[in-house]
């Protein structure tokens, strides 16, 4: 962005009264105790601070396996950290032990094989940041009817993720001829089942034993879970104990019934497999009150399924004008992707929003281009009760005199 440096050098300028304004009433190191040893032996797997209490909340409450959401609006940078990434099961997971568990890989193989963990650490690794992001990630439902954008947004999260590549285990397999599609299913009791184009299989899947530096979380499915880059997260089976390599796909119910998306005419999208660019604004978000008018850093994420994300723009104005905003390194292929921009807040009613493109110049988008695409009219978002997943339109937030942070996405 060229115009970072020089408005840096304003809001530094602007800045200065903020500064010496608090310095008045605050002297260094107020609120401090110090912390013994003792405490420090204690926890040979550390904890946060005592003072952070940022959290995952529970989609529905009253659910009895409510979908865990990742509090988005205190992100920085594009790791979730483990203990926040978003959990979303169909009943509830299971506790393996890593020394009895197997993978068993079978069907049109020439050798079928089985693996203990130790075995599949010991083949070459790979460690890649990508985006989880469930296709009921801002569906049109919870679009419109959420207060805070963990609500909305709070089912994708970014991670490290380290495994070894599910090709380098098919080819010890040896696919057979007529081959086209894998069947991955989970340890559970829900005997999660998905189908995935051997394709894919073949290109960049990942079985992950480690999740940001340590063993894959239980929730996050211990010891072993695929990984299915860019693509809606239903595809990446946690508590992975079996591959099957077929040549047509099972059918299972997660992957229709559960998962299909009901169109305007009542039929249902099956298999969309890659999730869409889609960006949102963070800070100020949903939920959050702005103190003061004055210097904000707008800040969010962008990622998409189709690669990297190449540019995020940014409109204060209610869409009239968009600026280019700045992308942070590191930018990984589907992986969430930091992005700011500097903005002085007037007091006055705004409307903010942002939108992506990817590598492949793909750009997030519209409200209007989503309806076209639907077959659909602007009312049908209002109106319908079908549950819209992958829906990924540009999404404002409209900063309001008092500060707060509204849902402008319909109005
Ligand atoms: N075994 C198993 N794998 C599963 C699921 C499940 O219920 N059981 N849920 C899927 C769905 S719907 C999503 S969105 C992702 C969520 O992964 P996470 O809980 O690690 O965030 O896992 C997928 N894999
Ligand atoms: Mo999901």
């Amino acid at each position: 962005m060229s115009s970072k440096g020089s408005s840096r050098r304003r809001f530094l300028k602007e800045g200065v009264a903020l500064t010496g304004l608090a310095a008045a009433g605050a002297r260094p190191g107020m609120g401090q105790v110090e912390t013994s040893q003792v405490v420090k032996n204690t926890r040979p797997y550390g904890e946060r601070s005592r003072f952070v209490t940022s959290a995952r909340i529970p989609d529905d409450p009253t659910s009895r396996s409510p979908a865990i959401l990742t509090p988005i609006q205190d992100s920085a940078g594009i790791i979730t950290p483990s203990g926040l990434h978003f959990i979303a099961e169909h009943y509830d997971g299971v506790d393996i032990d890593p020394q009895q568990h197997r993978l068993l890989i079978h069907g049109m193989v020439d050798r079928p094989l089985i693996f203990t963990m130790d075995d599949l650490k010991r083949l070459p690794a790979v460690s890649r940041v990508h985006f989880l992001e469930c296709p009921g990630n801002t569906s049109l439902r919870r679009s419109k009817n959420t207060e805070s954008i963990q609500q909305t947004h709070g089912r994708t999260s970014c991670s490290e993720w380290t495994g070894v590549l599910l090709s380098v285990l098919l080819r010890r397999a040896g696919v057979q001829k007529g081959a086209s599609w894998i069947v991955a299913e989970s340890a559970d009791r829900a005997r999660y089942i998905k189908s995935i184009p051997l394709d894919k299989a073949m290109d960049d899947i990942l079985l992950a034993y480690y999740q940001n530096g340590e063993p894959v979380r239980p929730e996050q499915g211990f010891p072993l879970r695929l990984f299915v880059p860019g693509w809606e997260a239903i595809s990446s089976v946690k508590w992975l104990r079996r591959i099957e390599v077929v040549d047509q796909p099972h059918m299972a119910r997660w992957e229709t019934i559960t998962h299909g998306s009901i169109r305007g005419d009542g039929k249902a999208r099956w298999f969309e497999f890659e999730m869409g660019p889609k960006s949102v604004i963070t800070r100020p978000s949903l939920g959050q009150r702005l103190p003061s008018r004055g210097y904000y850093e707008i800040t969010g994420l962008a990622w998409s399924g189709g690669g990297g994300i190449r540019r995020v723009e940014v409109s204060t104005d209610g869409g009239r004008t968009w600026k280019d905003a700045q992308i942070h390194e590191p930018v990984y292929r589907m992986a969430h992707t930091r992005f700011s921009l500097d903005w002085t807040w007037d007091g006055t009613e705004q409307v903010i929003q942002s939108r992506c493109t990817d590598e492949r110049g793909d750009v997030q988008p519209t409200l209007e281009q989503l309806a076209e695409v639907w077959g659909v009219d602007m009312e049908y978002w209002k109106t319908t009760t079908n549950n819209v997943l992958k829906f990924n339109p540009i999404f404002r937030w409209r900063v309001t005199r008092d500060g707060s942070v509204q849902n402008a996405l319909f109005s």
